[in-house]
């Protein structure tokens, strides 16, 4: 019989999720809590850190928490080890930690379009490096990147992010591919425009960048992080488990529509 709830159920996992400290990131952490994962995630600043620790402790969520730039290689791996130590083999990676620079290209210094790729792409790579040695040895695992509307689409001032999301989303199918035959599944998970810090600016009182989004958009409406807590755990779970190279995107049909006409 297929037991649904068993299915998607994620009882007894080890999820590593880099930056959830809030936004998306917290929102899938959430997610796979309450769908009985144990929780580890990261995040670069002490301040962040103290506030995400008291949001899950408060969401009933005994979540590890570690200073680690997801850019720092020997830090991934001491975070990484540590975590094996303390929680088991890590079961389910998800990739979210991600910056945007917002400058037209002709004013951009390459030292911003190399941080937003070392952050955005290196260190996925990175951290799915130091993870997968124990998924294979255990014999199974889940690596889901966060993507993007800009792993497809490009618009003006984003170049790096652009190139970086776009590079994810290959790096998702060579991963993919390399260890699929050690029962790796690793997919990537594409949010729309979704309502948190990163894309406050864009949302500010008067921005036609607002109206634009929404036209661009057959649900009409921003995201929100609870949006994606569905999908995740679908990616994370037994659900998917020849669901292997796609990248699903979660946008409310941007990437399927040409937008309102004005
Ligand atoms: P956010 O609100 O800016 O949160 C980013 C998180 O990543 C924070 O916890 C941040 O904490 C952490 N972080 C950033 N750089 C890091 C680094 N080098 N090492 C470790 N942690 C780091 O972003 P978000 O909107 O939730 O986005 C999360 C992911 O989804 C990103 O990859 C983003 O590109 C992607 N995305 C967002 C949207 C959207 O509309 N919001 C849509 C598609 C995709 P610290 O600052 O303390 O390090
Ligand atoms: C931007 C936005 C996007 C979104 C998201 C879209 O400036 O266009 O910040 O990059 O955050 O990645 O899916």
């Amino acid at each position: 019989m297929f037991d649904v709830q068993k299915q998607f159920s994620l009882e007894g996992k080890v999820a590593l999720v880099t930056g959830a400290a809030y936004g998306i990131g917290y929102a899938i952490a959430k997610a796979y809590a309450d769908a009985g994962a144990k929780i580890a995630f990261n995040c670069r600043s002490q301040q962040h850190m103290d506030k995400a620790l008291a949001m899950y402790k408060e969401d009933g969520i005994d979540a590890l928490g570690y200073i680690c730039d997801v850019t720092h290689e020997e830090d991934v791996r001491a975070m990484v080890a540590d975590i094996e130590k303390k929680l088991g083999t890590i079961d389910i990676l998800v990739n979210n930690a991600g910056i945007i620079k917002r400058v037209p290209m002709l004013e951009m210094k390459a030292e911003d379009f190399r941080q937003v790729i070392d952050i955005d792409l290196t260190a996925p790579f990175i951290v799915a490096k130091a993870v997968l040695p124990g998924m294979i040895k255990k014999g199974h695992g889940k690596i889901i990147n966060v993507c993007s509307m800009l792993s497809e689409l490009g618009r003006e001032t984003v170049a790096a992010y652009t190139a970086a999301k776009g590079g994810l989303k290959m790096l998702t199918k060579n991963i993919a591919s390399e260890y699929g035959a050690q029962n790796i599944q690793c997919n990537g998970i594409g949010p729309g425009y979704i309502a948190t810090p990163q894309t406050a600016p864009l949302r500010t009182e008067g921005n036609p960048f607002n109206d634009f989004i929404l036209a661009k958009t057959p649900m009409q409406r921003w995201g929100t992080p609870e949006d994606l807590m569905g999908p995740a755990v679908f990616l994370a779970s037994d659900a998917s488990n020849f669901v292997n190279g796609h990248i699903l995107y979660v946008d409310g049909g941007i990437l399927a529509y040409l937008g309102r006409k004005p």
